[in-house]
């Protein structure tokens, strides 16, 4: 059964991958299950039709069956426990990895939100540099913290799993409007998930979304052609390597 998810009609972060759908599609593609995005307005979002699929009335939701859910981290949990490859088969293992999945969203997500908000809404007042000192004091604790975990290893705990991805599209966020260069470790972890296959595929979906509906027009739809075409051959390419 194809899942179908939900995104936003028009990211906020015009197809950066920030949005928090990203982290299903990317879990989705690394397990090769195919899926629907249905495209949600702002507006859309608030009304009772989707708020019974989410009773925060946010993205993304996901439904298979007759199963629906919302968080994303519950999302990508749900995805890695129902096929291969996103979390280890040892037991020991793969508690590990969901202790890391705990956190990425529970540890290390919400000072960088915090701050991240914090600098969108709060420049105009008058404590806003004081505040944002101190959030800016607490992402640093963590990532140093982070930084000094991970030392010279490819990722958190042994092999690639669901924890490593939640955790780069949480550091993603910070290095997009902070200094992640102050950790070059965790800059060339960054890198290392973007540079998955199944990492492209999801950041080029939602950034087709979010390309067909710039109010650009026609220069943002050519730009969206050409990289179409270009990612179709890529496909093509990387789905005729791995049957080769
Ligand atoms: N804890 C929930 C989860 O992990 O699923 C949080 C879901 C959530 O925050 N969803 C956001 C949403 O629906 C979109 S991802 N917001 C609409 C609303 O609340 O009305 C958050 C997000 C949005 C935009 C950027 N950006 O532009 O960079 C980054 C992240």
């Amino acid at each position: 059964m194809t899942p179908t998810i939900t995104a936003f009609e028009r990211s906020p972060d015009r197809g950066q991958g920030l949005a928090r759908d990203m982290r299903v599609r990317w879990a989705l593609e690394e397990v090769g299950q195919p899926y629907d995005v249905r495209l949600v307005s702002f507006g859309e979002m608030k009304e009772a039709a989707h708020r019974k699929l989410h009773p925060f009335a946010q993205i993304p939701t996901y439904e298979a069956g007759d199963l629906a859910l919302f968080e994303s981290g519950a999302i990508v949990f749900h995805i890695a426990e129902r096929h291969a490859g996103l979390l280890p088969e040892d037991p020991n293992a793969r508690a590990r990895a969901i202790a890391w999945m705990f956190a990425a969203l529970n540890t290390v997500e919400p000072p960088i939100v915090e701050r991240s908000m914090a600098m969108i809404l709060e420049r105009d007042k008058p404590w806003f540099e004081e505040r944002q000192a101190m959030l800016d004091n607490r992402v640093q604790v963590r990532l140093g913290e982070l930084s000094r975990h991970l030392g010279d290893a490819d990722w958190l705990d042994g092999a690639f799993s669901a924890a490593d991805l939640l955790m780069v599209t949480v550091l993603r966020r910070f290095s997009r409007a902070g200094d992640i260069g102050k950790y070059p470790n965790l800059a060339a972890y960054i890198a290392r998930g973007e540079a998955r296959p199944a990492y492209q595929r999801a950041f080029a979906d939602q950034l087709a979304v979010f390309t067909a509906h710039s109010p650009n027009g026609r220069s943002a739809s050519v730009a969206g052609s050409i990289r179409s075409a270009f990612y179709l051959l890529a496909r093509r390419w990387c789905t005729r390597m791995m049957d080769a």
